[in-house]
């Protein structure tokens, strides 16, 4: 096993272990809305963005985890929380998701989009437990939801819909996809405490590594159409896996110049360029 992988392995068990905490509520909440907040979550998700979290306060000199892990579980709360959203009937209808039933059709419609917005409430209360400095608390909120807001994640699930001539398909894995992935890096370097310039750099290799990570999203969906129907557009997958390759290329090489402290998103950028789920 290489070291990213252990890396991740581990990262993913700490992460898998808070989650499981945040999402255990006795009583404190209907039983219907725990259970299906807890089907949801608690399932086989990477948890791509809360490592990409963790290791970006690493790699920035982070060294108390408890200030960066509640940001960690908040942002994959609302990860999961546009994923349901995305599933529902109005939106993508979809009935599988990560191998299993969707949450609407596991419990039902009204269910899922009130789970839906309970995990986007309480990512924003796991945020503001962290025991963090304030300013750099604050900070992190604003930037996670402006990400996940109408000039992000929400504008780009609009655009994917409905969608607008003049915007491309880059334009939208930009908003839909890589602007949380980016705010992931950027939340690290923010509750480790660099400075504004080098949260710059790395929101803007966070946007190329996110859009990468789309780019590779559409690529397995056509994979695996192509597997069903045995009808593919090979142009198209050819053009794709290109701009794929140029992208990583690009993020490595971006990643590299930081230093080796920055080795570990060196290697999760090929990884994702080569990733098989
Ligand atoms: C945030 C206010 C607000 C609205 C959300 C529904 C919606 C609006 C946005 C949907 C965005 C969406 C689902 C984008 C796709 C992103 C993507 C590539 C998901 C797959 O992520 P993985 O592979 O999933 O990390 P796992 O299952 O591993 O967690």
């Amino acid at each position: 096993m290489t070291d990213i992988q252990e890396i991740i392995k581990n990262d993913r068990s700490i992460i898998n272990r808070q989650l499981k905490c945040w999402l255990n509520f006795n009583r404190s909440v209907p039983t219907r809305l725990a259970k299906a907040m807890r089907y949801v979550v608690l399932g086989s998700g990477k948890r791509i963005r809360p490592i990409i979290a963790l290791e970006s306060f690493n790699a920035c000199g982070g060294k108390r985890r408890e200030w960066i892990i509640p940001f960690c579980c908040g942002l994959e709360f609302v990860h999961n929380f546009s994923l349901i959203h995305d599933d529902l009937p109005s939106i993508d209808n979809d009935d599988y998701r990560r191998g299993k039933l969707t949450l609407h059709k596991k419990f039902d419609e009204a269910t899922a989009i009130i789970a839906g917005d309970a995990l986007l409430a309480q990512a924003f209360e796991l945020f503001a437990l962290s025991k963090a400095p304030a300013g750099r608390k604050i900070k992190a909120i604003k930037v996670i939801a402006s990400a996940i807001g109408p000039k992000g994640m929400a504008g780009g699930q609009m655009l994917d819909i409905y969608p607008a001539a003049r915007n491309s398909r880059l334009y939208v894995a930009r908003l839909k996809t890589a602007e949380l992935i980016a705010v992931s890096i950027v939340t690290g370097a923010i509750i480790a405490g660099v400075d504004d310039k080098f949260q710059n750099k790395l929101y803007r290799l966070g946007i190329n590594l996110g859009i990468l990570f789309q780019l590779t999203d559409d690529l397995l969906d056509w994979h695996n159409d192509y597997l069903l129907t045995t009808v593919g557009d090979n142009g198209n997958i050819t053009g794709l896996r290109k701009q794929a390759e140029n992208f990583a290329q690009r993020t490595e090489n971006g990643f590299r110049s930081l230093g080796s402290q920055f080795e570990f998103f060196v290697q999760l950028t090929r990884l994702i360029l080569n990733r098989k789920d």
